[in-house]
């Protein structure tokens, strides 16, 4: 008896949950998750392309990730055209080599020609044993609406200009639709 009411509940649950799914296509959920999407298929980098190396295996402590891999000196852009919204860009970033006396990353929202710089770090995976991970990134991007807005990031050597083993490997680099609460 126990046993079929259970199940009972369990089916009510699953129908009342098909139904609200088929009839509440547009939930905050649902807007996000139509808005996120791939950046790494979005990325190019136009001076300077043997200097982006797509689908790179690269492993840290113990997490292989499909990456996307800049090697310094580099500038990528990802065109974000039409897409006038509050967005959050996230990604994983990992420098490749323990070596070398690390580089720097620099992220700028390029709105009508003009660079705003959102987020930088130095990775410094030779001497800093935390930078020898996968560091994850999160952003928020107001987007103005201009006709040409694009992400541009810059990865260059350090202060001192030493380019060895300069690899950065970015992974799961997506945008979302931040929520309307938030
Ligand atoms: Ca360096």
């Amino acid at each position: 008896m126990k046993a079929r009411m259970v199940f009972f509940v369990g089916l009510c649950a699953l129908c009342g949950r098909i139904f609200l799914s088929g009839y509440l296509p547009m939930s905050h959920a649902a807007q996000s998750d139509q808005v996120a999407m791939d950046l790494a298929d979005r990325l190019s980098a136009p001076e300077n392309g043997d200097s982006l190396k797509r689908h790179v295996q690269v492993q840290r402590r113990g997490r292989r990730e499909d990456a996307t891999v800049l090697i310094a000196p580099v500038t990528v852009r990802a065109g974000l055209s039409g897409l006038s919204d509050r967005l959050t860009l996230s990604f994983l970033a990992a420098p490749v080599f323990n070596i070398g006396d690390g580089m720097q990353m620099d992220v700028f929202l390029v709105s009508a020609g003009i660079p705003r710089p959102v987020y930088s770090r130095y990775f410094d995976a030779g001497r800093k044993a935390e930078d020898r991970d996968w560091i994850p990134v999160a952003v928020s991007l107001d987007l103005p609406k201009a006709r040409e807005v694009y992400l541009e990031i810059h990865v260059s050597g350090g202060p001192q200009g030493d380019l060895v083993a300069d690899w950065l490997a970015l992974a799961e680099a997506r945008l979302a639709r931040e929520r309307a609460n938030q």
